[in-house]
């Protein structure tokens, strides 16, 4: 058995991506964390950028421990310092592509400060945000996103403030990208990393994915099965909404979609270069390159991207046939392997029995819209 593990992290598709030596990870079973890094280190591969100029922040929490399992250059900072070490690693070398992986707490805040400026700035980031409506690494503590009603360990009787809407705070604070999923939405996140990590700019993604073993269970909404299930039917798909209709009411309906992509704003060292500029006449160098050398280098690497990116999707393309052709040769040994399969099926009318806690008695009531 130990053998067969240390072969699969050997041989495993995501080795690249991801630091098989690291794994099994922390989070727990149900949780939404592992299938966004699984949607991540997808975006980056289809992206075709060098993955040498790629760097990924952390802060501290569940989310936090991002990280530690991708195989990327990382750094897992302080709790709510993600933007700023990020910030500091793309100042000092603009070259990198710096991506934001950390909790809504972390981000929202103790780092809310961090956020907004840098959104306000539209600095050149990416920024993942996986919202739990908790402090989950910490035992449950009510956060800013928390909806209101919700049970949290510091709310036990339901947290009467009102909650952010992410969206609409980045989007206020003048970020040029911002979208919303939840983890079930796992084709769209890949989607919605892969468009962040090929524009410049501040872009925010929101994915919603309330912790299952402490939002969940104390409010009694089931486990991540019934989680999903409930994205899948009360998720509206509203791309270019307004970002001050996409509030999160307790079990309410969610917005989900991409929400804001605009370039007509300066990123933040656009605008300190033209602001220099203006002082220094043509002779002004950012970082040792006049303006046109930059915009050179800029292109070359962009056309650098796009064709490592055509070779991703091409190789896709021709593994796809093989694949398409495998299901028909499983297909004898997948009947063989039918009472396994109704072993697992057996399994369901367990979970289905959870299901109605979604709708418990104090979830349901006028704060359940339908
Ligand atoms: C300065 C500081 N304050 C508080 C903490 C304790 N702490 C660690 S993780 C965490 C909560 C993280 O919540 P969130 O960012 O939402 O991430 P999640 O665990 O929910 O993914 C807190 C409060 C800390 N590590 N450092
Ligand atoms: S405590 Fe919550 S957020 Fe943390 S790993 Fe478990 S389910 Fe995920
Ligand atoms: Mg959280």
């Amino acid at each position: 058995m130990t053998t067969d593990i240390v072969e699969f992290k050997k041989h495993s598709p995501m080795g690249d991506t991801l630091r098989m030596d690291r794994m099994a990870h922390i989070w727990c079973p149900g949780c939404g964390i592992g299938s966004e890094v699984n949607a991540f280190a997808e975006a980056v591969k289809r992206s075709g950028i060098d993955p040498d100029k790629l760097a990924v922040v952390s802060g501290i929490g569940c989310t936090g421990r991002v990280a530690g399992y991708v195989n990327f250059d990382s750094l897992h900072t302080t709790h709510g310092r993600a933007i700023p070490v990020a910030t500091g690693l793309h100042l000092s070398n603009p070259a990198l592509k710096v991506v934001v992986f950390s909790g809504e707490g972390d981000l929202s805040g103790i780092g809310g400060n961090h956020l907004i400026h840098a959104a306000r700035r539209n600095m050149d980031m990416v920024v993942i945000c996986n919202n739990n409506f908790t402090y989950g690494m910490t035992g449950g503590q009510v956060t800013p996103t928390t909806p209101n009603g919700a049970i949290a360990s510091t709310t036990p009787y339901g947290n009467p403030e009102q909650p952010f809407s992410l969206p609409f705070l980045v989007d206020a604070a003048g970020a040029t990208y911002v979208a919303r999923w939840t983890s079930v939405h796992v084709r769209n996140i890949t989607q919605a990393i892969e468009e962040a990590l090929a524009r410049k700019g501040f872009s925010f993604i929101e994915i919603i994915s309330p912790c299952t073993t402490l939002y969940l269970r104390r409010n009694r909404l089931g486990d991540g099965v019934d989680m999903l299930q409930y994205f899948q039917e009360n998720t509206i798909l509203k791309h270019g909404c307004d970002t001050r209709e996409t509030n999160i009411d307790y079990q309410g309906k969610i917005v989900i979609g991409k929400f804001v992509d605009r370039n007509d704003k300066l990123t933040y060292l656009e605008a300190v270069e033209k602001c220099n500029a203006k002082v220094v006449g043509d002779d002004y160098q950012l970082y040792g390159e006049t303006p046109p050398e930059r915009d050179a280098r800029e292109k070359a690497e962009k056309e650098q991207v796009t064709l490592r990116r055509a070779a991703v999707l091409m190789a896709e393309e021709m593994v796809a046939p093989a694949k398409k052709a495998a299901p028909a040769k499983k297909a004898a040994p997948a009947k063989k392997a039918a009472p396994a399969k109704k072993a697992v099926s057996a399994k369901k009318p367990v979970v289905k029995k959870a299901a109605p806690k979604v709708v418990a008695p104090k979830a349901v009531t006028k704060k359940t819209r339908k």
